[in-house]
């Protein structure tokens, strides 16, 4: 029988009121404050990839630059395992990670993991066409969902790449990689990209692209309640708007509202005023130190075995064991 080639891990009981009451919670918190993971849906997984093409956005190209110098190295230590990777999205820099695996021999398995079907149909389409000989199963889930499935693909190696970390808050950072820690069985592996910090002009240009494709995709977060909770918001009365915060080192990216917006939420049925002038938050993206972030991580149960950074130290590969 044929392995289907996209499994469900986990639903939520309904997607769209999960929506819609995480966005009610978001508008009526102080400060207003959204969740990053409803930035994903179909159209804003495709502004995502369009983002990671533009020139100011170095992340993508450097970690890639890094996966391509140590991939090898890295299959040689962690010796055929599985490949997951989180939040996959079009999987393109995995290329490098499949070409060593697939050199050094054995069967390669790679799962994909993302919230959005449609870029986890293109991701395992396009792994399929370059990859023939890699088995491929794409798993349609939350990041947590995957979680109790872990120990049954051991040996494996979950991927997190892309500074997707840097998307949760401190706490949040710590509860994943401990539960993540916590569902892998010993010698399994952690690959883990972390964007680090550095001149505040670099970090504001890759969040705030001359195309504007960034502000699209902040835009979207709206547009997609008008598509599916019946919101009425103006999204000419949205502008982008992210900074970098060296007190925090983190980007923050907000919308402002330019005029005054007062639309309802159906389901639930909540009518929410913004005022004009009034940010909402969309994210935050996190910025690492080396000597901070690799001693948190193995408080929360990795040791490390290896980091990988770029000649100009802008972004780093941290090899975790479990
Ligand atoms: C997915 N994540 C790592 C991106 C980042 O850089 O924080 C999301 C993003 N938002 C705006 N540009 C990129």
């Amino acid at each position: 029988r044929r392995t289907p080639s996209i499994v469900q891990a986990a639903q939520a009981r309904d997607p769209l009121l999960d929506f819609a009451r995480s966005c009610v919670r978001g508008f009526y918190s102080d400060p207003r404050s959204l969740e990053s993971r409803f930035l994903y849906d179909a159209e804003g997984s495709a502004l995502f990839e369009e983002i990671t093409r533009q020139p100011e956005y170095y992340l993508t190209g450097t970690e890639a630059s890094i996966l391509a110098a140590h991939s090898q190295e890295i299959r040689e230590l962690t010796g055929p395992s599985r490949i997951l990777e989180l939040g996959s999205g079009s999987a393109l820099k995995t290329d490098h990670m499949l070409k060593a695996w697939l050199e050094q021999g054995g069967t390669t398995r790679y799962y994909p993991v993302d919230v959005s079907a449609a870029a986890l149909s293109a991701a395992c389409a396009g792994i399929r066409s370059r990859f023939p000989a890699v088995k491929v199963v794409g798993v349609q889930c939350q990041y947590r969902d995957v979680f109790p499935l872990l120990a049954q693909l051991s040996p494996v190696l979950v991927a997190f790449l892309g500074s997707s970390i840097g998307n949760f808050s401190p706490e949040e950072m710590r509860a994943f990689v401990r539960s993540l820690a916590a569902a892998l069985c010993p010698g399994d592996f952690f690959l883990l990209g972390l964007d680090l910090v550095k001149e505040r002009a670099l970090l504001e240009a890759a969040y705030n692209d001359q195309a504007g494709v960034t502000a699209r995709f902040t835009r979207n977060l709206f547009a997609r309640m008008n598509r599916e909770l019946g919101a009425t918001i103006d999204l000419d009365a949205i502008e982008h708007a992210a900074w970098y915060r060296p007190d925090q080192e983190l980007v923050e990216v907000s919308a402002r509202f330019t005029r005054e917006q007062t639309f309802r939420l159906t389901p639930p049925g909540k009518t929410i005023t913004i005022g004009q002038g009034e940010l909402v938050r969309t994210e935050i993206s996190r910025k690492f130190r080396l000597e901070r972030v690799v001693p948190e991580l193995e408080g929360c149960g990795f040791s490390a075995e290896r980091v990988f950074t770029d000649e100009r130290g802008w972004f780093a590969l941290l090899l975790l064991r479990r």
